[in-house]
């Protein structure tokens, strides 16, 4: 379009589409300094269900055709299953269209590699929507960990877990194929892990990882049985960069967590845990022995705060999304570089690939 303003498009608009859809929502009134947005296209196969959606959240009008839509957006928001990533996410760029895609990148790792290849040959923003890197707590963590307060980083220690597939008869879906959705609770749950590590501390190096599926087989809606070709659970040690150890682990099976993601980081002189069931808090040990001092990060000064309320004044998961967008959508209207891209997506993606080559090889896998 080429106006001040830019267009969006949505491709896909379940649980995610209505994320990013409050987070459009809440920018004019709590980040003034963002872009201004015009919602103008929501895309989905089912024409019906698009306008009804594109009526809930907001959207002006419908394609069902991602080319269409492609061609009358400046910004795509990609948030369809995994395996709808790829092909719209590199048109849309070689149109010069500002991508914002949903983690994991791709099912696989090629996939990611050729989006990432495509962001950068394009002038136009490409965002892996990594939002957990906009906990003000995480980032406040990180802050830390750059400013050497934890000393040398010694244990990251990261979980993501979750308990909807507990259920045998738990339904079937796109997130159980292999095909749409590449891993199962690796990249969608440990891809959060991993970033945060590889965030707030450093590249992972080496994996040593195994994948498990406890249950074969799930009914889908028709009442059909349907194969289940990802992991149900995983996990993995792995070494970083700085030399460091790692484990991560991520599950949809572990009884009575419902969205458990957990990190910690110690080092020489001190040390942190986040846990986003309490988001505004950091527990925090700074080289003392007198143990954790747990830290409400909603201080004015504090990550991403000055937009909301006043001190103790708690935000929640959704905002991640606020502060997300607005930093995308600031880069996208400024041409500036933004932080995670593609190159970030298809870097989770090595490591969950290298994850997945360790457990079928039984053995180490060097990235
Ligand atoms: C899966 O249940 C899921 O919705 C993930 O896809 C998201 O990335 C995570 O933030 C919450 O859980």
């Amino acid at each position: 379009m080429g106006t001040d303003t830019l267009s969006i498009g949505v491709l896909g608009y379940g649980f995610m589409g209505k994320a990013h859809a409050n987070a459009l929502g809440r920018l004019p009134l709590f980040f003034p300094d963002a872009p201004d947005v015009s919602l103008d296209v929501l895309c989905g196969r089912d024409a019906d269900a698009a306008r009804e959606a594109a009526d809930r959240f907001g959207f002006a009008d419908v394609e069902t055709d991602w080319r269409d839509a492609i061609e009358r957006v400046d910004v795509l928001y990609n948030l369809g299953p995994n395996d709808v990533h790829v092909e719209p996410s590199i048109r849309a760029l070689d149109e010069g269209v500002h991508v914002l895609c949903e983690k994991p990148l791709a099912p696989t790792l090629d996939g990611a590699k050729r989006m990432a290849e495509a962001a950068a040959r394009s002038d136009a923003v490409a965002a892996t929507a990594f939002n957990y890197r906009f906990v003000p707590a995480i980032e406040y963590a990180r802050q830390l960990i750059a400013d050497g307060v934890l000393g040398e980083i010694r244990h990251v220690r990261a979980r993501y877990l979750q308990d909807w597939l507990v259920d045998p008869d738990a339904p079937w879906s796109w997130r159980l194929d292999a095909d749409s959705a590449g891993a199962g609770a690796l990249g969608d749950l440990g891809a959060h892990s991993i970033d945060l590590a590889q965030f707030l501390v450093d590249d992972v190096t080496a994996v040593s990882g195994q994948c498990t599926t406890f249950v074969d087989e799930r009914p889908d809606d028709d009442g059909r049985s349907r194969s289940v070709t990802v992991d149900d659970a995983f996990s993995a040690q792995a070494t970083l960069a700085c030399g460091a150890t790692a484990t991560f682990e991520a599950t949809r099976c572990a009884t009575g967590h419902k969205n458990t993601n957990a990190i910690e980081v110690e080092g020489t002189e001190g040390a942190i845990r986040f846990d986003l069931e309490r988001l505004n808090e950091l527990d925090v040990l700074r080289g003392d022995d007198r143990g954790f001092e747990t830290v409400l990060v909603t201080d004015p000064d504090d990550p991403y705060i000055e937009h909301w309320w006043p001190p103790g004044h708690t935000i929640g998961w959704e905002h991640t999304f606020v502060h997300e967008n607005a930093a995308f959508l600031r880069a996208a209207a400024d041409g500036d570089d933004y932080e995670p891209d593609f190159g970030t997506g298809r870097d989770v993606q090595r490591v969950v690939d290298a994850i997945q080559r360790s457990d079928e090889r039984r053995e180490w896998v060097s990235l």
